[in-house]
């Protein structure tokens, strides 16, 4: 009796070291990406190779993500914030400066677009180009007429046809509503003109007659149950959504669209910086970034993962506009100060 117990406490013994070092090998990252927005199976497959736990968390909006992040006791390691909010991340002198020859994969980023968030990320060494797209209008065609979406681009928002029934809903995103307000006046998203945004505001006074919610989640289900019959809407949610129901449509309006590019950056106080390398570095490998970009739908800065893609992604006027329609469309700049004025409206617009 007294050979078992000692057998029994050196088993529990074993067992529990071998818990503890187990414990002590598999470190943690913490993840903050937007929703909807990376492969899972890419999760899984990185833990396995790193021996190691992803806490995935998402958000809906770089206002949202910057709440967090701001009023957070938990950090996070990663984040993968648009290029305006980069640079607000970084003036709050949030952002690691990358170490880039620990991202071996770097060199299959397109040089035109790390050219482009120069922009935001002057040296390219705050963030990793992730993504980019385009917003427009996503609608359900059992309620909504193509032709008239078409023909009326930007302004089917305050179209007749929607008077009095409560069916459309736009971004919870300052710069997407007052930037499709400014297209459709003629202007640059990032015009901060008084005359720019006078005219945006009235514009926005017309259509907010239509509008039930500013929201950028859930009116991916209302749109396939008739809650919702049209919402300003990311080219590549969008496209999710078309490939379980074949009811759902999206157009890029006429007069053109707002632009942007999400990216990867490292938090400063991120607990875990060389586990983060390895997945940034592990998202920038060719056929990762292949896999990854199929699953959002949206296009990857990774040229190498470009190169690799089938006719049909490339091909895919939603996804990659021709150059004529690219002509028409405007990148979400950082406005510093300057976008305090947008921000008023968006707020004067939501509250009446
Ligand atoms: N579900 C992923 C959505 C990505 C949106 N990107 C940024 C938009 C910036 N206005």
């Amino acid at each position: 009796m007294k050979r078992n117990t000692m057998i029994f406490a050196l088993i529990l013994l074993i067992t529990l070291i071998g818990l503890m070092g187990c414990g002590k090998d598999r470190q943690t990252l913490y993840i903050f990406n937007w929703s909807d927005y990376i492969d899972p199976t890419l999760i899984s497959e990185f833990e396995e190779a790193n021996n190691c736990k992803v806490k995935y968390s998402t958000f809906d909006s770089n206002e949202n993500m910057l709440t967090k992040v701001k009023s957070s006791i938990q950090s996070f390691d990663i984040l993968f914030p648009s290029g305006d909010h980069v640079s607000i991340l970084n003036e709050l002198g949030l952002l690691e400066e990358l170490d880039i020859t620990k991202i071996t994969n770097f060199k299959n980023l397109n040089t035109k677009l790390l050219a482009k968030a120069r922009s935001f990320d002057p040296e390219n060494k705050l963030s990793i180009p992730y993504a980019w797209g385009l917003t427009g209008l996503m609608y359900n065609k059992q309620f909504v007429p193509s032709e008239i979406v078409a023909s009326a681009g930007w302004n089917i928002l305050g179209d007749s046809f929607f008077d009095g029934k409560n069916k459309i809903t736009m971004l919870d995103d300052a710069r997407e509503v007052i930037g499709a307000a400014l297209i459709y006046s003629g202007y640059s998203v990032n015009d901060t003109s008084p005359e720019a945004l006078e005219a945006a505001h009235e514009v926005l006074k017309i259509w907010d007659r239509n509008i039930t919610q500013f929201d950028s989640d859930s009116y991916k289900n209302e749109l396939q149950d008739g809650t919702t019959w049209l919402a300003q809407a990311y080219n590549g949610d969008a496209l999710q959504q078309m490939a379980e129901n074949p009811d759902l449509a999206f157009i890029l309006p006429k007069e053109g669209a707002a632009m942007w590019m999400d990216n990867m950056v490292m938090l400063k106080n991120a607990q875990n910086k060389e586990l983060a390398y390895k997945f940034i570095d592990f998202m920038l490998d060719p056929e990762i970034s292949k896999r990854n970009s199929e699953y959002i739908m949206y296009p990857t800065p990774n040229i190498a993962a470009m190169q690799m893609m089938d006719a049909d992604f490339i091909n895919n006027k939603i996804i990659n506009p021709d150059d004529e329609y690219l002509d028409k469309c405007y990148m979400i700049d950082f406005l510093d100060e300057a976008v305090r004025s947008i921000d008023q409206i968006y707020e004067d617009i939501k509250m009446n």
